[in-house]
Formats: structure tokens, C-alpha cells, sequence
């Protein structure tokens, strides 16, 4: 049974109760310095921030009774992890967070110091027995990306099971047929997980289910194209960062909702800022939750986020699986060909993603892009010095941020107001 008080489920969860509290209470100040402090915010948010007050509440609860009713609980860190091959084996996949610097400390006995903090987060979280959700996977999958998450999983096996898909890292045809094979891999350990086949029909549904949750996104994203835009960067940002945890259906109907509400604000002109407020697409690394410092300082410098060009927002949701094919082979077929349209720096060469980049400012309409790339990302810094050339050549203006988890909120902001002085006298 699993029991109905929040502390007594943490501690059978194995959690340390008292650094828990101590998390738990920075990120509720946090939330509501960051989030609850901002103007004009839509009504449907409302849901969002139950959910964020909930974060280690009702939703571990609700994994735990899934899991008495036999269900496994899958987490993974990326977004090739196939969320309709789980859920099609009556699975639930939970994407895990790693957007706090938490259990650094313990971390760097595994890794080094010069470490991606988003990898050095997840490792922190477990080794600090602060993340319910890792204590209650019955698999971790892992993948094999940048080098820095590669190396971390194989000693994050000795405190996790662990399954870890080997991703190519260009997209020619024997990568292909790699990447497919792979996918394979992963439906036998998933099916051996479960107990259940995958059949035809579970899959199909499977992508129709999260098609929904990627159309529904897609439509959020939309609307952030008028001028005001009727959201802001941060509050989209974490419809994004749930999108990783929630049920998918209950999601999809509340981002609709959300979508209704925004519909009536751009048809009555009401934004979260005046219009004409500087438009920023910020670009990069993925920002995992709780790590909303880029787009809080750049909000809280007068301009709005209206997208990201991120894991964490558009590639997350942007190509959907194809829904023809009748049978599970074609099936995962369309899953792995959607998979390899991701634009992820870790694939050589990875031109395509600075056309969406422009695609998506120009669309948006965005006065600048902000790179962000998480500190030890080589991946992101690297093609960031390229986009930088590329966009200039198309007349969009780009700043390069390399930031962590720290409280460095002064050095960015000032970073930031520079970058808006210099687009508003363009
Ligand atoms: S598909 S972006 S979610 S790998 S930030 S850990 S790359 S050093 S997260 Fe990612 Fe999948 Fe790619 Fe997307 Fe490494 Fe960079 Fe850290 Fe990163």
C-alpha cells in the first residue's frame, strides 16, 4: 500500500528526510521569487504551478500506485528515449530532471570536476538520496550523446539499473539501420521489463498519444508568435519542463486549455508585456527543472522569451511520428526515422539545425537569439561559434551564454542588458 503522507512515502522511498526538506523549501521560495511574482500571468497556469507544488507529492503517488498495479516506471535523461515504445508495453516513462545544483559534492567522487552540471545534477540527486523518482524507476535508460553523459552511465550501473541506446553520431545510412537496430534492443528490454508484448495496436495508440502531446506543445509554441506575447518565456519554459513527468493525456488536455485562454488573449491584444517588448528565441542546451535563471533574467530585463530551440522545447515536440503504418515493425520504423530529424549537437555534421534556428526567429518574431549552452557542453559551445556566423550572415543577431547552476544572476544580467542595448539600436 502505498502510504498517503508525503514524509512517510519519501522515507520508504529511501530519501534523506532532512536535507528533502531543506531542497524542498529552497525550491518553493524559489518558485514563488521566480514564478508567482510575475505580472499577468494566464489563469491556466494555475494547473502548472498545482503540479510544481506537487513536485515530490501527488505524482510520485501516483507512479507508486501504478507500480502496485503492476506497471514499471521507466526514467530517462533524453529525448531519444522512446516514450511510445514504453507506454505501448503498459509503461510509465518519466523524463528525470538534474536542473539543480545539488550533490555536486558527491558527484565529482564519480566524475570529474570540469563536468556538464545537468550530468553532474543527476548524479548528485541519486548519490544524495534527494529524487523520488530515480528511487522509484525500475530502469534507468541512458544513451549514449555527448561523452560526458556516455562516461557517467557506466558508473551510474553500479547504483541504478541501467539500460544505455547507442546513438550514431551522423545520420548516414548505416547509422540508420544502427539507431533502428537499437531500438530493437530496447523494445526486447522493455517487453522483458514488463512482462507484456508490444503489440500492433498498443503501439499505435502509444503514438497517438504522444503525437497529441506533441501537437499540443506545437500549438503553445504557436501562439507565442503574436506581438504581445500572450505568455511568458518562463511559464512556457515550464509547460515544457512537466511535459517530461506528467501523465501525457491529463497534459495534453491542460496545455489545450492553456491554448484556449492564450487564443482569447492575442485576439484581444493582452500579452505579459507591452507590445513591442524585445523578443528573445533562446537556443542551446536543454534547461531541465528547477533551472530558470536565463530566461528569469531575461524577462526580468523588460523582454520576453518567446521560444526555445532546445530539447527542453522545440525538438522535444517539432516532427511527429508518422500515424500510417498498421503494424509495429513500420511502427518503430517511423519512430526511429522521426528520432534522427532531432537536431542534437552531439550528431556530426548537424547543419540543418542552424536553418531552424533562423526558421524559428524569423517565425517567432525574435529581435535576437540567446545561445545558451550549459558550462562543459562542447557539444553546444561548439556549434554556437558557427551559428553565431551563420545568423549574422541572415541579419540576426546572436549572444553566446555559457553559464551552470550557480547563482551568477549579475554577470548574465549584465551580459543580457547589454545584448537588448544593442538590439534596440539596430
Ligand atoms: S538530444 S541535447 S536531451 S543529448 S548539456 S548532458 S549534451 S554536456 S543534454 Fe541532450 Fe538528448 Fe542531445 Fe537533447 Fe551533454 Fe551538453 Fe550536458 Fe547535454
Amino acid at each position: 500500500m502505498v502510504p498517503t503522507d508525503d514524509r512517510q512515502m519519501w522515507q520508504e522511498l529511501g530519501l534523506d528526510l532532512e536535507a528533502h526538506d531543506g531542497l524542498l523549501s529552497v525550491l518553493g521560495q524559489a518558485y514563488e521569487d521566480v514564478y508567482l511574482r510575475q505580472p499577468n500571468r494566464p489563469r491556466a497556469m494555475e494547473y502548472f504551478d498545482f503540479v510544481v507544488s506537487q513536485i515530490h507529492g501527488l505524482r510520485v503517488r501516483e507512479l507508486l500506485q501504478a507500480k502496485e498495479r503492476g506497471r514499471k516506471v521507466v526514467a530517462a535523461f533524453c529525448v531519444f528515449v522512446p516514450e511510445e515504445v514504453v507506454l505501448a508495453a503498459g509503461g510509465v516513462l518519466i523524463g528525470l530532471c538534474g536542473g539543480a545544483e545539488v550533490g555536486f559534492d558527491l558527484a565529482e567522487q564519480y566524475l570529474p570536476q570540469a563536468t556538464c552540471p545537468l550530468i553532474k545534477s543527476f548524479f548528485g540527486f541519486k548519490l544524495a538520496r534527494l529524487c523520488p523518482y530515480i528511487e522509484l524507476a525500475d530502469l534507468v535508460v541512458g544513451e549514449t550523446t555527448c561523452d560526458g553523459k556516455k562516461k557517467a552511465y557506466e558508473s551510474f550501473h553500479t547504483l541504478a539499473p541501467v539500460h544505455v541506446m547507442e546513438l550514431p553520431q551522423m545520420k548516414n545510412p548505416a547509422d540508420r539501420v544502427l539507431w533502428r537496430a537499437e531500438l530493437a534492443r530496447f523494445v526486447d528490454r522493455i517487453e522483458a521489463l514488463t512482462g507484456n508484448r508490444i503489440t500492433d495496436d498498443a503501439l499505435r495508440e502509444a503514438v497517438g498519444v504522444v503525437n497529441a502531446k506533441r501537437r499540443a506543445l506545437a500549438r503553445l509554441a504557436a501562439l507565442r508568435s503574436a506581438d504581445p506575447a500572450p505568455i511568458s518565456g518562463l511559464d512556457a519554459l515550464l509547460v515544457n519542463q512537466i511535459s517530461f513527468y506528467d501523465d501525457p493525456e491529463r497534459f495534453t488536455a491542460k496545455v489545450h486549455e492553456l491554448c484556449d485562454e492564450l487564443e482569447e488573449r492575442v485576439a484581444r491584444g493582452q500579452g505579459v508585456t507591452a507590445r513591442g517588448a524585445p523578443r528573445i528565441l533562446v537556443s542551446g542546451s536543454p534547461m531541465a527543472i528547477p533551472n530558470w535563471k536565463v530566461p528569469h533574467v531575461i524577462e526580468s530585463c523588460g523582454a520576453v522569451v518567446v521560444g526555445e530551440e532546445s530539447c527542453v522545447g522545440s525538438r522535444n515536440f517539432r516532427d511527429l511520428v508518422d500515424e500510417g503504418p498498421a503494424d509495429r515493425e513500420a511502427l518503430l520504423d517511423a519512430i526511429a526515422e522521426r528520432q534522427l530529424r532531432i537536431e542534437c549537437a552531439c550528431f556530426t555534421p548537424n547543419a540543418e539545425r542552424a536553418d531552424t534556428v533562423a526558421r524559428m526567429a524569423r517565425e517567432l518574431g525574435a529581435h535576437g537569439v540567446v545561445h545558451y549552452n550549459l558550462s562543459f557542453c562542447t557539444p553546444y559551445a561548439a556549434e554556437a561559434l558557427r551559428l553565431d556566423r551563420q545568423l549574422r550572415g541572415q541579419g540576426i543577431r546572436m549572444m553566446r551564454l555559457e553559464t551552470d547552476y550557480s547563482q551568477d544572476q549579475a554577470q548574465v544580467r549584465t551580459r543580457v542588458e547589454a545584448f537588448l542595448e544593442m538590439l534596440a539600436m539596430e
